[in-house]
């Protein structure tokens, strides 16, 4: 029977347990990744299990997300990053460098290796043939403390793509059409594998698009074969050396196949406020709008820069717009400096922002009351733009680029004859914002803002307590710890951040928790979608949170409740969702001995008088992990086997 491409590199990194979809396994970690709103628990984690050395092949840290500096607090952040990586021999990336999937891709990425990041978008270098996976920052410090990483064996969807593209049609498109599809929970569980003849005509960043927006799916990750295509993006870059030619078998069989026609995508957008709420532009033409920002890990390539170029050159953004762009990397900026088309950008009036994650993650640009934002990113979630009443449409560069010129939303099919952009035969590597040393002696520096990160002793026999919230469906990790310029500075600082949990839910949520020790929550499908940020653990952790009980869970915040010694339970009716209110009283007895012999979990209701039963859908590890509170407290156990 053929292999999946999928298969074929979890095979090849297999350390434990048996490949069948469903089942834990072990693979080896050969690279990871951090950014810095995530980073600074995962080198504070990786610090407590006092290791010496890291066992991956490469780890690199990157600062992109907290670059805004209105305060000493971000700047703490770098410094104490950047001195722990010094320590470790990780890779250190300046402010300034760029978004960390754009730079791995053009940097590190490498055909059929490992890699996890504590980013959710980590899945970008999947578009090079990387099995590239988003994990909790102590997932991504226990894969360098150990240089293995635990994950379910997935089911493998084929996704074949057929034809090609209409003119002014773009890799967004074809991801938003996909998620339409499937819509935000259609991944969970599962990788993601596209081949067909499709594939030829999409290039290398259009593939990495493609797979960065698979996490919007929910997807563990989504992968491309490595072909021509990709030997000449990495020649491009000067690592042709670094080229596998990878595919699945001509035989591999999938769990599911799904046949997509190129040709049959228009140019689409995800309307308000989801990623899948995805429809064809056509049904926007003509809305006016107020602000547009092209850049993120999704569309800020040279392609996609480039692109947007030659629709503004000789144009003006509209008086009433905003158009804001932030390229990917140095290297991009660079470029196209060199080959003026930043002296467009500047010509047509846009605002030139710094190659970071800016605007996509509220750092600045939230735009005004009311407004329509039109925005190259992944995400459109109530309220992530830092502006609440604000509506963000998701579109491709071409649909920004001219819609700013017009004022209003404009279809580039009304361009006339697509402008093709070639891939660069040379990418002019811009290396000096990499720091690479290696000084195990070298000190660490802690500035005020670093303070330490909730830990829970070992579980107790019985749970009781209020339920302090219960929330709907498609609750996000933005919903749970929302990330904004005033909130991001205090990613080391659990006290501050938990003020703020669930804050456009329930703004008393910690004064509720204060009162009350804590609680239960009870949650929805697909609770915590979205970012990896463990923070929506951790916090929900320091409010003394004891479980939540949700209909379904999202893969990365499930394993960060884990993680955290928070359990995850799930209903066995979800129709008894209803049952239960805020503030009613829960009781669950011998929890310990029900996670041991994976019994049903009996929640007695006391408010209501009535028991409703519960299961934790986990491996025997997870359920030591829970045992022990927490991840941290486990692999200090275990490190030495
Ligand atoms: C995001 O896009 O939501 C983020 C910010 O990159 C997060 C990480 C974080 O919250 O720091 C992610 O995608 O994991
Ligand atoms: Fe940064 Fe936005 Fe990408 Fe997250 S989605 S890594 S915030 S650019």
């Amino acid at each position: 029977m053929g292999k999946t491409l999928t298969y074929k590199i979890l095979e090849n990194h297999l350390i434990s347990g048996t490949l069948t979809p469903g089942e834990e396994i072990a693979i080896k970690v050969d690279q990871t990744l951090t950014q810095d709103s995530t980073g600074t628990m995962v080198y504070l984690q990786l610090e407590a299990m006092g290791v010496k050395e890291i066992k991956t092949e490469l780890s690199v840290a990157y600062i992109d997300h907290n670059t805004l500096q209105t305060g000493f607090e971000n700047a703490d952040d770098h410094e104490f990053i950047k001195t722990v990586a010094e320590k470790y021999g990780v890779i250190f990336s300046k402010p300034g460098n760029g978004i960390c999937h754009q730079l791995h891709l053009e940097n590190f990425s490498v055909p059929g290796k490992t890699l996890i990041g504590s980013d959710s978008h980590t899945p970008t270098s999947g578009g090079m043939g990387v099995l590239a996976i988003g994990t909790g920052g102590l997932d991504v410090a226990a894969g360098m403390a150990s240089g293995r990483y635990y994950l379910k064996a997935p089911k493998v969807v084929n996704i074949q793509l057929k034809g090609s593209l209409n003119p002014w049609v773009s890799a967004k498109d074809v991801i938003l059409y996909i998620l339409k599809k499937l819509t935000v929970k259609g991944g969970v569980g599962k990788v993601i594998e596209y081949s067909g003849e499709g594939v030829k005509s999409l290039s290398l960043t259009d593939r990495a698009t493609i797979t960065n927006m698979g996490a919007e799916l929910g997807a563990t990750t989504s992968i491309f074969p490595s072909d021509e295509i990709t030997y000449e993006f990495l020649k491009a870059n000067g690592r042709e050396n670094n080229w596998t030619p990878l595919a699945a078998d001509e035989d591999a069989v999938y769990d599911e196949v799904i046949e997509i026609d190129l040709s049959d995508i228009a140019t689409m957008t995800a309307k308000p406020h989801s990623p899948d709420n995805v429809d064809a532009v056509e049904t926007v033409k003509g809305l006016k709008i107020d602000q547009v920002l092209i850049g993120s890990c999704t569309n800020s390539s040279y392609k996609d820069l480039m692109k947007a170029a030659a629709i503004l050159k000789g144009n003006k953004v509209h008086p009433d717009v905003s158009l804001g762009i932030s390229p990917g990397s140095s290297t991009i900026l660079k470029m196209l400096a060199d080959n003026g088309a930043l002296s467009t950008f500047i010509a047509a009036g846009a605002r030139i922002l710094e190659c970071s994650c800016g605007p996509c993650i509220g750092m600045g640009q939230s735009p005004k009351t009311d407004s329509v934002s039109l925005r190259t990113f992944n995400r459109n979630f109530c309220g992530r733009s830092g502006t609440k009443s604000a509506d963000v449409y998701l579109v491709s560069p071409e649909t920004a680029a001219i819609s700013a010129v017009k004022g209003f939303f404009e279809d580039p099919v009304t361009l006339g004859e697509d402008i093709i952009i070639k891939e660069p035969t040379t990418y002019d590597i811009s290396d000096n914002y990499f720091v690479r040393a290696k000084d195990i002696d070298a000190t660490v520096v802690m500035g005020p803002n670093i303070k330490p990160f909730p830990t829970k002793e070992g579980l107790t026999d019985a749970l009781e307590g209020k339920v302090v919230l219960k929330t709907g469906d498609n609750i996000t990790t933005d919903d749970i710890m929302p990330s904004n310029a005033k909130l991001l500075p205090y990613r080391s600082n659990i006290p501050h951040l938990s003020k703020f949990c669930f804050h456009a839910l329930d703004e008393k949520l910690w004064e509720k928790c204060e009162l009350h020790g804590g609680g239960f929550i009870i949650g929805g499908d697909n609770y915590g979608q979205g970012s990896s940020r463990e923070h929506a653990a951790l916090v929900p952790l320091y409010l003394g949170i004891k479980a939540i009980l949700a209909k379904s869970f999202a893969r990365i915040h499930k394993a960060n409740l884990i993680n955290s010694g928070i359990i995850p339970l799930e209903f066995i009716d979800p129709n008894d969702y209803v049952s239960i209110g805020e503030i009613d009283e829960l009781e669950i007895k011998d929890v310990k001995a029900a996670l041991v012999s994976k019994d049903t979990i009996e929640i007695n209701n006391k408010t209501k008088n009535l028991t409703i039963k519960a299961k934790f859908v986990g491996s025997q590890r997870d359920v030591d992990i829970l045992l022990l509170g927490g991840y941290l407290n486990y692999i200090k156990m275990n490190l030495g086997e």
